[in-house]
């Protein structure tokens, strides 16, 4: 996987638009395209990693510093309470291998994960 062929690469360098709602130096909040609930915020690193376990392994700060930037997005716009997930691999929901917090709140969330 090369930034050219990665769709959350080319939008952390701008070359496809996302509806970004924060950022630091090593992360990007940006609006999901099709959201599940009233707020739908994936969060990413800036550099590629394919899934949460493996950025976990390879660079646990930059985890934290995702949890931070989602707590802070869910602190903006949804009373600080937010549900994160991880989809890692095809058959638990990931189409885009590159590493992203799904934060979902603004609602009272169910429990339907099937
Ligand atoms: P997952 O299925 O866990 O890999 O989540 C990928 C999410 O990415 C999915 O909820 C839809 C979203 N998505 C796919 N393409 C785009 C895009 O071009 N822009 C934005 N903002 N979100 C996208």
């Amino acid at each position: 996987m090369t930034d050219t062929d990665c769709l959350f690469c080319r939008i952390v360098a701008g070359d496809i638009p996302g509806d970004k709602v924060a950022e630091t130096d090593t992360v990007l909040a940006f609006r999901d395209l099709s959201p599940q609930a009233p707020v739908h915020v994936l969060v990413i690193p800036k550099v590629h990693s394919p899934n949460v376990a493996a950025l976990a392994a390879s660079d646990p700060a930059l985890l934290a510093d995702m949890a931070v930037v989602a707590q802070g997005v869910a602190d903006a716009e949804c009373g600080g309470e937010f549900r994160w997930i991880f989809n890692s691999g095809a058959t638990a929901g990931q189409s885009v291998f590159h590493v992203h917090g799904h934060v979902l709140g603004g609602q009272q969330l169910g429990w339907s994960p099937a």
